[in-house]
């Protein structure tokens, strides 16, 4: 294992991603601290960070954080992203906090910040999720301004291309962190995304946990399809007893195993973050089996209430972000199994 001081030395010259995808943190607990999926999590750590350096909220970090990603026309997330397959962006989000409170909105369409319309959801209404036109009708109902409906320039030419072939088929989400010190769009050359979401979860500096979740979701997906990320216990959950975790990858085969809660209960009965997002990925893998498996990615992060992270994918080439003192904002590669 690293040495924990060249780890931190490391860390602080910024020698980006490591095959080391967990940490244990010696003696008292480290906060506070934030994690967030693939390369565009170092953009949204860093706004995160802003919060909780100055003693705020994890709450407000991880829906600040997140913004970022989802204000980026030129990223994977948000209202710049891939459209479904009748050419529509259609977003989907989750936040939930230290008491258990939660909210989250789907199939939202024209809202550029669904992370904070799910907020609203959560602290406005007595409800859990809204979906379709009624999130929309909520959205605009609490003063976010309906967007133009038109794709941003680079979605636009990636539908294109798709429509030539209109293949139904989900993209593996890869990436290889190739830029770990300034925002990174993820478009592969062929015009795919090659991931769609980000999943934040955080600690702040009174030791409460908060987690968030958003996304397009699958790129040229069915009209209405929805995935792991909106929906709390799939792509998100938080037990502020515990830990938090969140996913990224196949949405269906995160949801089949209550993917995030999973995590998070393997943590209460002792596993460390990066193992119980082993133990996660490995019953995806058991249930699909190894051949088709292969052909998917799903990664889960996790931090828990000493401060710990850890990450674990099926296959190679997802990284998360890992933010907890200033300049030590960095990628580590997730260790996979397949
Ligand atoms: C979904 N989990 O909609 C999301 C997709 C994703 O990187 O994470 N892509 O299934």
């Amino acid at each position: 294992m690293l040495h924990r001081r060249r780890f931190l030395q490391l860390g602080s010259l910024g020698l980006g991603a490591f095959s080391f995808a967990g940490f244990k943190a010696a003696g008292p607990t480290r906060k506070p601290i934030v994690i967030s999926t693939w390369d565009t999590g170092i953009a949204a750590n860093a706004a995160a960070w802003e919060v909780l350096r100055n003693g705020g909220r994890a709450l407000d970090a991880v829906e600040k954080g997140v913004m970022v990603t989802e204000s980026s026309l030129n990223c994977c997330v948000g209202l710049g992203a891939n459209p479904d397959r009748d050419g529509y962006v259609t977003l989907d989000s989750c936040i939930m906090d230290e008491h258990a409170n939660c909210g989250s909105v789907a199939f939202l369409e024209r809202i550029k910040h669904p992370v904070s319309v799910a907020r609203r959801v959560m602290e406005k209404t007595p409800h859990v999720m809204l979906v379709g036109s009624g999130a929309q009708q909520f959205a605009v109902a609490e003063g976010f301004p309906l967007e133009s409906p038109a794709l941003s320039p680079d979605a636009q030419k990636a539908y294109q291309q798709w429509l030539q072939k209109s293949e139904y088929k989900p993209v593996i989400n890869i990436e290889n962190s190739k830029n770990q010190t300034a925002f990174a769009p993820a478009r592969l050359d062929n015009g795919d995304w090659n991931h769609d979401t980000i999943g934040m979860v955080a600690m702040d500096a009174n030791g409460n946990l908060s987690g968030s979740c958003t996304t397009s979701g699958m790129g040229f997906k069915m009209r209405g399809r929805l995935g792991d990320s909106p929906i709390i216990g799939a792509g998100l959950f938080v037990d502020n007893e515990i830990g938090a975790a969140t996913a990224t990858g196949q949405g269906e085969d995160v949801i089949r195993i209550c993917g995030s809660h999973l995590v998070v209960e393997l943590m209460r009965q002792g596993l460390s973050p990066e193992n119980a997002c082993k133990k996660a990925v490995e019953r995806i893998i058991k249930i699909k089996g190894s051949q088709k498996a292969k052909e998917i990615q799903v990664g889960f992060i996790a931090i828990n209430k000493k401060g710990e992270y850890g990450g674990f994918c099926i296959q190679k080439g997802f990284s998360f972000a890992v933010c907890y003192a200033d300049n030590k904002n960095f990628m580590v590669n997730g260790k996979y199994i397949l």
